[in-house]
């Protein structure tokens, strides 16, 4: 198959329109609509019908065509994953990485590679929200010279699971329940605690997934982890493990769990919008990406096995080194076409790359190809233009449903002798620029009998667990007890809170505690740990709130307004705002009009009840004494300022909005500022030590 896809034209027919039937119809030179098989239509509003209000005809192909076409709209969504929103982009490596590895995309300092990247929410179908507490996909696809590697990865680095065989059961706890169809898209319910209770190894996983990092404020605001360790080759065949690494440059940044609540009422589609606005306004969201590189001295050395992906290498053990960066600057044309049927796969690599034992990956390796086969129907998938490399593809693979290749001659076996003949031979294998599956025997463990078995250190399941409790601040701490206490109070198993609660004593007895006392039960006794835990020096960077950028780039920043507002008041915030690389929106009572203190009229980005402050990262009350008085009655400005307050946002106002702080229970504090005294600089952080004063937490 050639690298030039047969849909890269917009027309089947590539376009070509024969000379004897006018280009054009009497329709304002726009295109003629057809059937698929390329027969003009004269009415696409009218079915045929046998008289004017007779029964409508079999023989009518134009409809029949069109509904049957539509019928099959749908394909089965992915299993997990199945909500995503994805977009196109460029890798760029910012230093040459040959000495390590062979693989083309990391060779040249200033190379770019394509991709397309998906971010996705796991347990909801694919018209859920986008907000729930979950943990998001972070796929890569890059399209390089030497073929499609796609870095498979989450949003955190760890896994719940050591084992592919544990997989089915994890997705089936966490998803639905199999006979109510409850809750979508969430893991406070009955069967995700009682399988989570009972598997010890998910236990730090479950402190990540309790923490702030999955209720994030954006995709743009995610880190990204390939998880597993993986191996890089370079010219000579020494092989490196690694670790990769994505950082935002903005800066992480998440929500408080009542605001992501109170965002799944405001916009389901919160991050689709907030990724696909960013990129259509210019502001491209960017990644760097970090290695971790070792070898294996390294990894014999720590308490913990490198092939265990419930087990992440602190950065503060082993730094990042960053290599280069990921931008995404265009949104998809079509969200089916693309977005949807996009196919990632662990077993997509490049020469120079390659795969370690870890258990879970291994069994990756199977299961996406497998999926894609049923859920693309096809095994030509990877001809889908999305799918199909940038680079050309040529072997003797033939036939299938859905072909698009139109392959010549006879030879589609191999060796074969048709070329002296005068006939294409075919492509050959070639052993020095084709992949090599690594041969370095490493760790001395991983061959071996064949037994159903782990690595001795895969049964330590708590000190990473403790080591990231330790390495979150208090706000944080507080913020992980109370989502379990939330979590596991839906729970109507009895005995699985206690058995939650049991495991979590070995994490740390402070949490268990919390815990217990937040669902108002005694507190268990300790389970039985399968290893004991150590105490591993905490990793600062595994905390959000201590690595977050002081900045409101990228942010978005609500103001509200009313009849009467100052004029100039309103035009300078607008442009602080945009200096700072925020996008200001203008929240009024009436959309379409708001008169100002000078008589001039604006209309407002959204209204009122339709834009809660949950929306933005920081609030703005530009009200005059006028508009006050009209909003004093209006509960949802009331609820505008209070959620702003309570999602612990900065509040920038006017002297005349003070009754409505008042009457919304804000109360001064560093984040409740006046509107011209540094309200922009102040919107740059979230108010933790506020949080105290306005809810209990555990
Ligand atoms: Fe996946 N996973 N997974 N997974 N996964 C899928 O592939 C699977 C795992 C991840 O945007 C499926 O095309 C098994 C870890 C992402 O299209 C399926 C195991 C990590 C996406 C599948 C895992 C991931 C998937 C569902 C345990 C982080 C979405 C549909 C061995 C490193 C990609 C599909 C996209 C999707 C299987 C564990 C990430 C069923 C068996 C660990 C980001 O093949």
């Amino acid at each position: 198959m050639s690298d030039k896809s047969p849909f890269d034209t917009d027309r089947g027919n590539g376009g070509e329109t024969h000379q004897h039937i006018p280009a054009k119809g009497p329709h304002d030179g726009l295109d003629h609509l057809t059937t698929n098989q390329g027969i003009r239509i004269s009415d696409n509003q009218n079915s045929l019908k046998s008289g004017t209000r007779g029964p409508t005809l079999l023989e009518d192909f134009v409809l029949r065509e069109k509904i049957f076409h539509f019928d099959h709209e749908r394909i089965p969504e992915r299993i997990v994953h199945a909500r995503g929103s994805a977009a196109h982009g460029y890798f760029e490596a910012t230093e040459s990485l040959s000495d390590i590895t062979r693989a083309d995309l990391f060779r040249r300092k200033g190379e770019k590679t394509p991709v397309f990247v998906r971010f996705s929410t796991v347990a909801g179908g694919a018209g859920s929200v986008d907000t729930p507490r979950d943990v998001r996909g972070f796929a890569v696809k890059f399209y390089t010279k030497e073929g499609n590697w796609d870095l498979v990865g989450n949003n955190i680095p760890v896994f719940f699971i050591q084992d592919a065989i544990k997989f089915p059961d994890l997705v089936h706890s966490v998803k639905m329940e199999a006979d109510r169809a409850y809750p979508q898209a969430g893991s406070a319910h009955d069967t995700f605690w009682d399988w989570a209770s009972l598997m010890p190894e998910s236990t730090h996983m479950l402190m990540w997934a309790m923490s702030d990092r999955t209720i994030p404020r954006s995709f743009r605001t995610v880190q990204g982890f390939g998880i597993h360790t993986f191996r890089f080759v370079n010219d000579a065949g020494k092989s490196t493990f690694v670790k990769f690494h994505w950082r935002p440059k903005l800066g992480m940044q998440s929500t408080i769990w009542d605001e992501a609540l109170k965002l799944q009422a405001a916009d389901n589609d919160f991050h689709r919008r907030d990724l696909y606005e960013a990129i259509a306004s210019g502001s491209f969201p960017e990644w760097e990406l970090g290695l971790q590189l070792f070898d294996e001295d390294f990894a014999n050395s720590q308490p913990y096995d490198v092939l265990d992906s419930t087990k992440l290498i602190p950065e503060e053990v082993l730094p990042l080194r960053i290599v280069g960066r990921l931008v995404l600057d265009r949104n998809p044309d079509n969200f089916f076409a693309e977005t949807e049927q996009v196919a990632y796969c662990p077993a997509n690599i490049v020469p120079g790359i390659d795969f370690s034992n870890d258990p879970l990956l291994q069994g990756r390796l199977f299961s996406y190809l497998d999926t894609q086969k049923s859920r693309l129907g096809t095994a030509n998938f990877h001809q889908l233009p999305i799918n199909a490399p940038k680079c050309p593809v040529m072997n003797f693979q033939r036939d299938g449903q859905m072909q698009m290749a139109v392959p010549k001659g006879r030879a589609n076996y191999e060796p074969n002798s048709l070329a002296a003949h005068g006939e294409p031979g075919g492509p050959r294998e070639c052993p020095v620029t084709g992949f090599h599956t690594d041969e370095a025997a490493s760790l001395s463990q991983e061959q071996g009998d064949k037994l159903r078995i782990r690595g001795e250190l895969f049964a330590d399941h708590y000190s990473q667990a403790r080591l990231f409790w330790k390495s979150q601040t208090p706000s944080e701490q507080a913020h992980i007890a109370s989502s379990f206490v939330f979590e596991l109070s839906k729970v109507a198993l009895e005995e699985v809170p206690p058995r939650m609660v049991g495991n979590l004593l070995n994490v740390d007895r402070d949490l268990a505690t919390r815990v217990a006392n937040g669902l108002g039960i005694d507190l268990p006794k300790k389970n039985p740990a399968a290893r004991e835990p150590i105490d591993m020096d905490p990793s600062p960077a595994l905390s959000i709130q201590q690595n977050m950028k002081a900045t409101i780039e990228g942010r978005r920043i609500g103001i509200l307004i009313a009849d009467g507002t100052d004029a100039k008041a309103l035009e300078a915030l607008v442009k602080a705002i945009r200096n700072a690389k925020a996008t200001p929106f203008v929240v009024a009572p009436r959309v379409g009009k708001a008169k100002l203190s000078d008589g001039t009229v604006v209309k407002a980005d959204g209204q009122l009840a339709g834009s809660p402050s949950q929306l933005f990262d920081a609030a703005a009350v530009l009200l005059s004494k006028e508009g006050t008085e009209m909003l004093l009655k209006e509960a949802a400005a009331v609820q505008w300022v209070m959620d702003a307050y309570g999602h612990l946002k900065a509040i920038g106002h006017t002297a005349e909005s003070a009754p409505l702080l008042q009457k919304a229970g804000v109360e001064p504090d560093a984040g409740v500022v006046a509107l011209d005294k540094g309200f922009v600089d102040a919107a740059a952080r979230r108010y933790w030590d506020r949080e105290p004063k306005l809810r209990t937490l555990a």
